[in-house]
């Protein structure tokens, strides 16, 4: 792509243009250098005109009601005006395509909203390079004028710690039931959430909604608080009725609000560029290293660390050395 055309999908982004910002994101998303290339000039010019979206995180167990929640959330927010992207994070491990089949039909609404603005996970790639492109259709969604940005991802292992990693405020969906195992949720998930929505709460999930809700409040009253002055609440929500949802959003908002007023938005984001760095240092590097060092060359030192021929820092060693010159 020459200066011009990169330009051109800039220009289209920053106008708001729904197509260039899809084109945009499919270079964001390309594995080849030439696009990688485009991407990081379109990502230069429209920088300044990131930041101000509300970048929210959901998160959830596989069939707890994401996507139906976000379509009642999304659409309650472009009625009042606002303009809505989701972004998935999906590692291919995590899910097969049958369930972003599912996404677009309950979806069905906001993928029709003329305010929103609806991405699935690229396909077939590991979490780090997922998460490392979301960031960037992040920042790309909000040049063209997203005022919520929400990036959804499936929890079933490590997918919520990079999202979390990436977003302002962490809203953890938890499905009702009957049983005190807090419907398997990891402690380390819990210490990641700002907000925790119990979904179903309608007809006879009524009840189990309550006594989650009740187990939940008393398990994180336990935990340390993630920031100074906030308490992270546990709702209810009826996607399907409506109900909560308004009150999802006043939390977020009360939530994004006072880490804006407290300094502590400005410092999170900080940290999370530190990291995002230092992630995509570590893996160009990788990336020249794999370049560098033909893979039979890398399987035979493989073999020989496996079989205990060779320590294995000895071998790092020997192979970096390559690196250096
Ligand atoms: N009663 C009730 N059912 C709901 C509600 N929200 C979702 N469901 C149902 O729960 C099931 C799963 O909902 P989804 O929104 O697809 O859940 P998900 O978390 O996106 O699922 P995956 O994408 O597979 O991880 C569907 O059968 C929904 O109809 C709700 O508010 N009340
Ligand atoms: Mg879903």
């Amino acid at each position: 792509m020459g200066a011009a055309d990169v330009a051109a999908v800039a220009d289209g982004v920053q106008a708001g243009d729904r197509r260039a910002l899809a084109r945009a994101i499919t270079l964001v998303e390309s594995t080849r250098d030439d696009h990688r290339r485009d991407a990081a000039a379109v990502l230069d010019i429209v920088l300044p005109r990131t930041g101000s979206a509300v970048r929210i995180g959901i998160s959830g167990p596989p069939g707890v009601g994401k996507s139906t929640f976000i379509e009642a959330f999304g659409t309650s927010l472009t009625e009042a005006g606002n303009q809505v992207a989701v972004l998935a994070v999906d590692p291919s491990s995590a899910r097969s395509g049958g369930s972003i089949l599912g996404d677009k039909t309950r979806m069905e609404r906001l993928a029709r909203d003329p305010k929103a603005f609806i991405r699935p996970s690229p396909a077939g790639t590991e979490l780090g390079g997922v998460a490392r492109r979301t960031r960037e259709a992040l920042l790309l969604c909000e040049a063209a004028g997203f005022d919520v940005v929400i990036v959804e991802t499936v929890g079933v292992g490590q997918s919520e710690l990079a999202v979390a990693d990436l977003v302002d405020v962490f809203v953890l969906l938890a499905s009702p039931s009957g049983g005190d195992d807090l419907q398997g949720i990891k402690r380390g998930i819990m210490e990641l959430a700002d907000l925790v929505v119990v979904t179903k709460a309608d007809g006879d999930l009524a009840n189990a909604a309550n006594h989650s809700a009740a187990d939940l409040r008393r398990a994180i009253h336990l935990l340390r608080p993630k920031y100074d002055g906030i308490a992270t609440e546990t709702l209810l929500v009826s996607s399907t009725s409506g109900t909560g949802v308004a009150e999802v959003w006043e939390a977020v908002a009360a939530i994004h609000a006072h880490l804006q007023g407290s300094g502590q938005l400005q410092a999170l984001r900080a940290g999370q560029a530190k990291a995002w760095l230092w992630d995509e240092i570590r893996s160009g590097l990788l990336e020249r290293f794999q370049a560098d060092h033909p893979r039979a060359e890398v399987d035979a030192v493989e073999a020989a660390v496996m079989s205990g021929e060779v320590a294995p820092g000895v071998a790092a060693q020997q192979l970096l050395r390559r690196v250096d010159g």
